[in-house]
C-alpha cells in the first residue's frame, strides 16, 4: 500500500518505519523542516532503542516530505496537547492534518487517527472536515497508540490494539493494514469507545501513580520507608502499587486524564489525582529547602531534564517546574542530563553542573545516574535528594553526604 503518515514524532516515525519495513511505500510528513532535513540526511530526530537499525532496514521504502500525496491510507499521529491554562484539548494539529488530507483524499481511501483525543472528536470534528469536498466513501478508524517511550518498537509490534471504526468495514480494513506489523491481538469497536478506552488507560496509570505519591507523603509523616512498604504490599497477589516520584511528565499521562474530565462536572477522582501528581514538584522543593537551610546564596543541581528514565523527551517534565519554583525563591539552579543534546537549560558536564553546588537532586531515573561516583564531585555542601530511590545511598553517606529520599520517613 501507499501510506502517508502525518506527524513524524515519537509515534509517527516508528510507525512509518515499521510499515515501510513490512513492504509498504511510506511517505512521512511533518511541518517541522528540521525533522525532514535530518531524516533525508539519514539521521534520526530522537533516540529510541532499535530505531536506528529499523531506519536503515526500512529507508528504501520510506521518505520524508512536508507535503502530502494522495495515498491508499493516511495515518494521523500529531500531538494533541492541552491548551495552556485552559485545561482543554488543543486540537489544532489534528484539524490541520485533516485539512491537509482533505486536499488529496479520494474515494475508497482509509484515514486512521492514532493521536489521543477527547471522546467524540473523530465524529464531531475530523470526519466533517474529511467529507467537505463531497468524497462519499471514506474508511475511518481511531486506532490509539499504546507504545511506551523506551520500548516503543517492541510495544508497537507486540501490544494488543483497539480499532474503533466508523463502521465495521472501516475497522476491518484498518485491522488488515495493521496486521502487516502488529503481532498482538486486535479488538474492533466503535470509534467513540476507542477514544474513551485510550483515555481510561492513561487515567488508570495517573491515578495509580497519585496513590503511590500519596503513600509516599503519608510514609514520610509516619516515619516509615514507603519503598520498603510498597515492596511488601506488592507481595499480595492482587496488589501492584506503582512508584512515587517527583511528578508525572510526558505527553500522555499528565494530559489525557484532562481530556476525559474536561467537560464533566461529575469527575472527582481524576482531577484529584492530577492535583496530587502535579503538586509533587512542590514537595520536592520542600525537601530541598530542608537540606539547604541556612546556606547563603544557595545553588542546587537537578539531575535529569527528561520526564522519565532513559528517554530524551522533556515534555511536561517535572524538572522544569522544580527549577522555576526554586529560581523564584532565589535559589540558583543548574541542570544536567546527558541524554538531552540541544537544550539551553542543560549545564554541560556533570562536573560543571555540580561544582560548588549545595544540593544534588535526582529527578529523572536515568540508569547513567546510578554510576555517578560521589568522590569525583566538588560540591560546596554534600547534600543529596533522591526522588526516585535509585542511588546507592550507603555509598553516598560513606562519602559524607546527607541523604534524603522521597517517601523515606526514616531519614
Ligand atoms: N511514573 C511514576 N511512577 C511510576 C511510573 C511512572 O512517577 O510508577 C512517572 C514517570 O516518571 C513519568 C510519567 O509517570 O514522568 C509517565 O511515565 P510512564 O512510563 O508511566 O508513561 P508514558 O507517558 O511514557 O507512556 C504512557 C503509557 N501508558 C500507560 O502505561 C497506560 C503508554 O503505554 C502510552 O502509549 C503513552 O502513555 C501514550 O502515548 O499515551
Amino acid at each position: 500500500m501507499k501510506i502517508c503518515v502525518i506527524g513524524l514524532g515519537y509515534i509517527g516515525l516508528p510507525t512509518s518505519l515499521l510499515l515501510a519495513s513490512a513492504g509498504h511505500e511510506v511517505l512521512g510528513v511533518d511541518i517541522n523542516r528540521k525533522i525532514i532535513e535530518k531524516l533525508n540526511r539519514n539521521e534520526l530526530p530522537f533516540i529510541e532503542p532499535g530505531l536506528e537499525e529499523l531506519f536503515q532496514k526500512a529507508k528504501n521504502h520510506f521518505h520524508a516530505d512536508s507535503r502530502l500525496q494522495s495515498s491508499d491510507a493516511y495515518i494521523i499521529a500529531v500531538p494533541t496537547p492541552v491548551e495552556n491554562g485552559l485545561k482543554i484539548a488543543d486540537l489544532a494539529a489534528v484539524k490541520n492534518a485533516s485539512h491537509a488530507i482533505l486536499q488529496v483524499i479520494q474515494e475508497g481511501q482509509i484515514v486512521i487517527l492514532e493521536s489521543t483525543v477527547p471522546p467524540g472528536t473523530s465524529e464531531l470534528l475530523i470526519l466533517p472536515i474529511l467529507q467537505e469536498n463531497g468524497v462519499k466513501t471514506i474508511y475511518f478508524a481511531h486506532c490509539p497508540e499504546r507504545a511506551i517511550p523506551g520500548k516503543t518498537l517492541y510495544e508497537m509490534v507486540h501490544n494488543n490494539r483497539i480499532i474503533g471504526g466508523i463502521d465495521k468495514e472501516s475497522a476491518e480494513k484498518v485491522k488488515d493494514l495493521y496486521a502487516s506489523f502488529v503481532q498482538g491481538d486486535m479488538f474492533l469497536t466503535d470509534v467513540k469507545t476507542a477514544e474513551f478506552v485510550k483515555l481510561m488507560e492513561n487515567t488508570f496509570r495517573d491515578i495509580n501513580i497519585a496513590l503511590a505519591n500519596e503513600f509516599a507523603l503519608l510514609a514520610e509523616e509516619a516515619n516509615i520507608n514507603v519503598w520498603e512498604a510498597i515492596h511488601l504490599a506488592n507481595k499480595h497477589p492482587r496488589v501492584h502499587i506503582l512508584n512515587p516520584g517527583p511528578g508525572v511528565g510526558g505527553h500522555c499521562i499528565a494530559i489525557d486524564p484532562m481530556f476525559l474530565a474536561e467537560k464533566s462536572s461529575t469527575a472527582k477522582i481524576i482531577p484529584l489525582a492530577r492535583q496530587i501528581n502535579s503538586s509533587m514538584p512542590i514537595h520536592v522543593i520542600k525537601m530541598i529547602k530542608r537540606m539547604i537551610k541556612g546556606v547563603k546564596n544557595p545553588t542546587i543541581t537537578l539531575l535529569g531534564l527528561a520526564y522519565k528514565g532513559n528517554v530524551d523527551d522533556i515534555r511536561e517534565s517535572p524538572t522544569f517546574k522544580i527549577k522555576r519554583i526554586a529560581e523564584n525563591e532565589g535559589i540558583s539552579v543548574k541542570t544536567y542530563d546527558p541524554l538531552i543534546q540541544d537544550n539551553l537549560e542543560n549545564a554541560g558536564t556533570l562536573e560543571e553542573a555540580t561544582k560548588d553546588s549545595d544540593c544534588l537532586i535526582v529527578v529523572t531515573d536515568h540508569d547513567v545516574f546510578k554510576q555517578i561516583d560521589p568522590k569525583k564531585l566538588s560540591m560546596r555542601h554534600k547534600n543529596l535528594v533522591d526522588t526516585r530511590n535509585i542511588l546507592d545511598h550507603d555509598l553516598w553517606k560513606r562519602n559524607g553526604y546527607q541523604v534524603n529520599v522521597l517517601g523515606d520517613g526514616t531519614n
